[in-house]
């Protein structure tokens, strides 16, 4: 019986998870993946259709028609993995290998000593980045020191996406009140959570750049990104009013 899963969203990342999905499932866990895939281009969607045929009990692809967005990637995950009723712990990763399987033991880990989200984060002590580019870092952590400012969001890491939901989070959020479709579905999410006054844990990652495939951000992600911050900014603001 899966009791975590882990939903990978992926545009373009076949060479990724040939490597990734094998990894997940032979961690000393009761893993499973959902790969949710937006038709891409280069036959990831067919692929993963072949190693959840090998594995059918662990492997699950959802295909969209086309590139819809990270955010209601994840979404569509979410909801197939609180539609199987064992799993506990509901986590998100990219395909790339920035996120490695190897940390995923401590988040869930820590997930079980009570937090109710649990972040793989760059940026508490033991968190590293160490081939960044200094414009990704300068990005990075501009965007985290603009949403602690503007937020004040409850984790150093506020914008990753390595995650782990325990069950009853995703079940309690109003996730079909997100607007966001994209990366600051992150945001969102987490915005959500503190609101909801859950507790929420970092465990220090070492996120490396991706080394097959190429980045999916863009320059009108980054301003959509921008737009999410501000909007929320000012419903806390209202709020507080
Ligand atoms: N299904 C789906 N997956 C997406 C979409 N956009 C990005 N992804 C996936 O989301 C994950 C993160 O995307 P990346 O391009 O690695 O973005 P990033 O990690 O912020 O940027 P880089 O470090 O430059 O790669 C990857 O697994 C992508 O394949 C999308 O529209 N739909
Ligand atoms: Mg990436």
């Amino acid at each position: 019986m899966v009791d975590t899963l882990v939903v990978v969203p992926t545009y373009n990342e076949r060479e990724n998870i040939e490597h990734l999905v094998p990894m997940l499932l032979g961690l000393p866990l009761s893993v499973g993946v959902v790969v949710v895939d937006d038709n891409s281009p280069d036959g990831t969607g067919e692929y993963a259709d072949g190693l959840a045929q090998a594995d059918p009990e662990r492997v699950h692809v959802i295909h969209r028609a086309g590139k819809l967005g990270l955010g209601t990637a994840y979404l569509a995950g979410f909801a197939y993995a609180l539609a199987q009723p064992g799993v506990a712990h509901i986590m998100s990763m990219d395909a790339d290998f920035s996120h490695h399987p190897r940390f995923i033991p401590a988040m869930v880990e820590k997930s079980m000593s009570g937090y109710d989200l649990v972040i793989g984060s760059r940026y508490v002590p033991g968190g590293t980045t160490p081939d960044s580019p200094f414009s990704r870092r300068l990005l990075s952590r501009g965007a985290n020191a603009f949403v602690q400012m503007t937020l004040s969001l409850p984790a150093k890491d506020a914008t990753a996406g390595f995650r782990c939901y325990q069950r009853h989070v995703l079940e309690t959020l109003p996730l079909n009140s997100i607007f966001s479709s994209g990366y600051s579905f992150l945001i969102e999410m987490l915005f959500l959570v503190r609101q909801s006054g859950f507790s929420v844990g970092e465990v220090p990652i070492e996120f490396v750049d991706r080394k097959m495939g190429a980045s999916k951000i863009s320059r009108q992600e980054i301003y959509r990104a921008l737009y999410t911050v501000l909007r929320l900014t000012a419903r806390r603001w209202l709020r507080r009013r």
